[in-house]
């Protein structure tokens, strides 16, 4: 297998920090069982959990006013795989990478897909971009992708994606990821109806050309690049377009998609119940879609997005499966260091949500006792479970300590030599 850390570094590094660990460890153990919850179940959970790297964020974010690339940045998917693998290796949690097309064509996938088994990471859910004219493009999405008042455009859009489903195909994917910027920036500028109606159209082509077993999901996004509408823009838009499409169409959330203070978690709930929710793309926000690190900001509206997933699996839901994957910008941190914490970060939501006594909070519901309801919750938002997330890194020989392994290889330094950076490139912002 092949690997961008030497095993023996994360175990020397490991063995240091094991005494403490495990003394933190049977502290919390016997904590828990106390209220008789067995530690090792949990350890075990976040074992298991995993959730995808967007391919996009590995390479340094921007606004529309600048973007600041850090040294030795990936500069094509083979090197975004590298360092998708340096988080996987160092956090445990990250074994997928969700590609996005065509910034991620390559001319031969079968070498791609071949580079990514030998690194054991899989892909996940493709990504199509309409939102942005590629060089010598024929016709111009400045005015939308499937929604564009001129069919030319339309077709463009919907070709895009099918050829991304059979990129994906390639790659071993089973989901495509549909957003597009389609939307008015002027009152009056777009037939509202008229522009879904067109957007159906076209992504029923799309949904004509999914594998059987394929699901499509859909994005919505309330503004940006559209500042006035947008044709997706909220998760009713979202869940018409996946009913009016089919079983195998289905709403993705964005956390960054959404008016600040939206109850993303009964929106989930919502989805779920209705068994239309097909992924995550998880980040945090204060303003809009900041895309910022998640649970760097609002940690106990991530756990209460948990609370909502840990309960539908906990009833056993039906169609019940969402894929998890991280979308962030990072502007001023290392993406590297920004994608390990912030997966962790969504482990550790998944974890304190697997805590909550759900008899307990059932019984609360039922008898309306608000209080006990929402210190139940409380509890389990405020069990430290560090020492569960870093075990379970230690069991799967990753690092208890991700970060400090990573600070002391220098990885930047060295991929700055083995990628040296066109001095010509740009740096202006990025989406
Ligand atoms: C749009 O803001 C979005 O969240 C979509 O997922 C895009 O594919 C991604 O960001 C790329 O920038
Ligand atoms: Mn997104």
């Amino acid at each position: 297998m092949l690997r961008r850390i030497e095993s023996s570094l994360i175990k020397d590094k490991n063995e240091e920090l094991y005494t403490d660990l495990k003394s933190d460890y049977d502290a919390l153990a016997e904590k828990l069982g106390r209220d008789g919850i067995d530690i090792e179940k949990f350890t075990e959970a976040a074992e298991k959990f995993q959730i995808a790297v967007p391919s996009w964020g590995t390479g340094t974010g921007g606004t529309r006013f600048a973007r600041f690339p850090l040294k030795g940045e990936p500069r094509n998917i083979f090197e975004k795989l590298e360092d998708c693998s340096v988080i996987n290796e160092l956090s445990g949690c990250t074994d997928s990478v969700s590609p996005h097309f065509p910034w991620d064509k390559v001319d031969d996938f079968s070498e791609l897909k071949q580079t990514s088994d030998e690194y054991g990471i899989k892909w996940v859910s493709v990504n199509s971009n309409t939102f942005q004219d590629q060089p010598g493009q024929e016709t111009s999405y400045k005015y939308g992708s499937m929604s564009n008042t001129q069919q030319s455009s339309r077709d463009l859009a919907i070709q895009h994606n099918l050829d991304c489903i059979e990129y994906g195909q390639q790659l071993g994917a089973n989901s495509l990821t549909v957003w597009v910027g389609d939307g008015s920036n002027h009152p009056g500028q777009q037939h509202f109806q008229k522009a879904f109606e067109r957007y159906l159209s076209s992504m029923e082509k799309v949904y004509a050309g999914l594998p059987s077993d394929w699901e499509m999901h859909i994005e919505h996004k309330m503004f940006e690049p559209a500042f006035y509408s947008t044709v997706i823009q909220d998760w009713g838009s979202n869940i018409l377009a996946a009913m009016h499409l089919g079983p195998k169409c289905k709403s993705l959330v964005d956390l960054g998609h959404h008016a600040p203070n939206t109850n993303i978690e009964m929106i989930v709930s919502r989805l779920i119940q209705f068994k239309k929710l097909g992924g995550f793309h998880f980040n945090d926000s204060k303003y809009g879609d900041d895309d910022l690190d998640s649970g760097s900001l609002h940690p106990y509206q991530q756990f209460l997005i948990f609370n909502e997933l840990v309960d539908a699996e906990y009833r056993q839901q039906a169609e019940f499966d969402p894929s998890y994957m991280l979308d962030q910008s990072h502007n001023v941190t290392d993406p590297i260091e920004s994608l390990i914490v912030s997966a962790i970060e969504v482990q550790r939501s998944y974890i304190k949500a697997l805590l909550v006594d759900r008899e307990s909070l059932y019984g609360y519901q039922e008898s309306n006792d608000a209080m006990m309801a929402s210190l139940e919750l409380k509890k389990a938002f405020n069990v430290d479970v560090t020492p569960i997330l870093a075990m379970a890194r230690y069991r799967q020989s990753a690092a208890i300590n991700p970060i400090g392994v990573y600070r002391s290889i220098d990885y930047r330094t060295r991929m700055d030599k083995d990628r040296p950076r066109d001095p010509n490139a740009s740096g202006s912002g990025i989406v």
